[in-house]
């Protein structure tokens, strides 16, 4: 029976990304972090990994051919607000998504290049990279690289000795041709963490956060996602980003660490302070 709320629907938003067994990143990150935030997710399945809370063990990219499947079956029946790239695990998928997502240029695209894990397990290689730079980064509203894959894709446009400063990497970056980078200060030896938004003229906005004194599993996969949620909600994209990134630190404040490694998010902390307050 359909509910008296069948002519309700969320915004939608469309998530390529791998699966991490922990539910701290990856896929698992994003279906939490859409949902927690009013959005339906819709999930295409780049990789399978094999990993625990302390690191990644294994990962198994999934055919190109199946992605794209995967991503044509469900954009033809559903109208999506939004898209969200996590990570990509061959040449030959980027290329694949690339392809797909060119038949959608009104949609948002957040894209979170993940090229190694917090913990430093590498993911992508240099050709992964370069297909990135070239098949996806024209095709993107906000990228949301921390401070090292920043450099590495700054890199990969224009080598030279000494490392440029983060004004410059976002400069390389947005030449590239994405709309906006957002890049993410947790790795930067500084007291606060501080997030930078460039574009295309400089840097837009800049926001300084409390650093938890944790080691957490998914912050990055939480941001994007959450950035992807606000877009598809029709934030404009200061103001989502801005919000996207107070979800994230009280998601990371209200982490738990369920094994022996590192901190997850706990991307429904609201619903448990409804449910405390409730005497629950
Ligand atoms: O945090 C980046 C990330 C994204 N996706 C998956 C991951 C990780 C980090 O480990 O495992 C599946």
């Amino acid at each position: 029976m359909p509910s008296v709320s069948a002519e309700f629907l969320p915004p939608i938003v469309l998530a390529f990304a791998a699966s991490d067994p922990t539910g701290g990143a990856g896929i698992q990150a994003d279906i939490m972090t859409l949902s927690s935030m009013g959005c339906h997710p819709l999930t295409v399945i780049t990789a399978i990994t094999v990993q625990d809370t302390a690191g990644v063990e294994d990962v198994l990219p999934i055919d190109a051919d199946w992605i794209a499947d995967q991503a044509r079956a469900v954009l033809e029946d559903v109208p999506v607000a939004a898209f969200k790239l996590g990570m990509l695990a061959s040449v030959e998928a980027i290329a694949a998504i690339a392809e797909i997502i060119a038949d959608y240029p009104d949609i948002p695209l957040v894209f979170d290049p993940v090229l190694a894990s917090g913990r430093g397990d590498q993911f992508a290689n240099e050709d992964m990279v370069d297909a990135m730079l070239e098949l996806l980064l024209p095709q993107t509203t906000i990228l949301t690289p921390n401070s090292l894959e920043a450099r590495r894709l700054a890199l990969e446009e224009e080598s030279d000795a000494d490392p440029p400063d983060l004004a410059e990497c976002a400069r390389r970056i947005i030449n590239a041709g994405c709309e906006f980078v957002l890049i993410t200060g947790t790795h930067e030896n500084s007291e606060q963490v501080v997030n930078t938004l460039y574009g295309e003229r400089g840097a837009v906005r800049s926001d300084k956060w409390q650093r938890l004194p944790g080691s957490y599993h998914g912050s990055g996969c939480t941001l994007a996602s959450a950035i992807a949620a606000n877009l598809a909600h029709g934030l404009d994209l200061a103001e989502a980003v801005r919000d996207a990134q107070d979800y994230t630190w009280q998601a990371l404040a209200a982490g738990f660490r369920p094994g022996m490694g590192q901190y997850l998010p706990d991307r429904f902390f609201w619903a448990r302070e409804i449910a405390q307050d409730n005497g629950l």
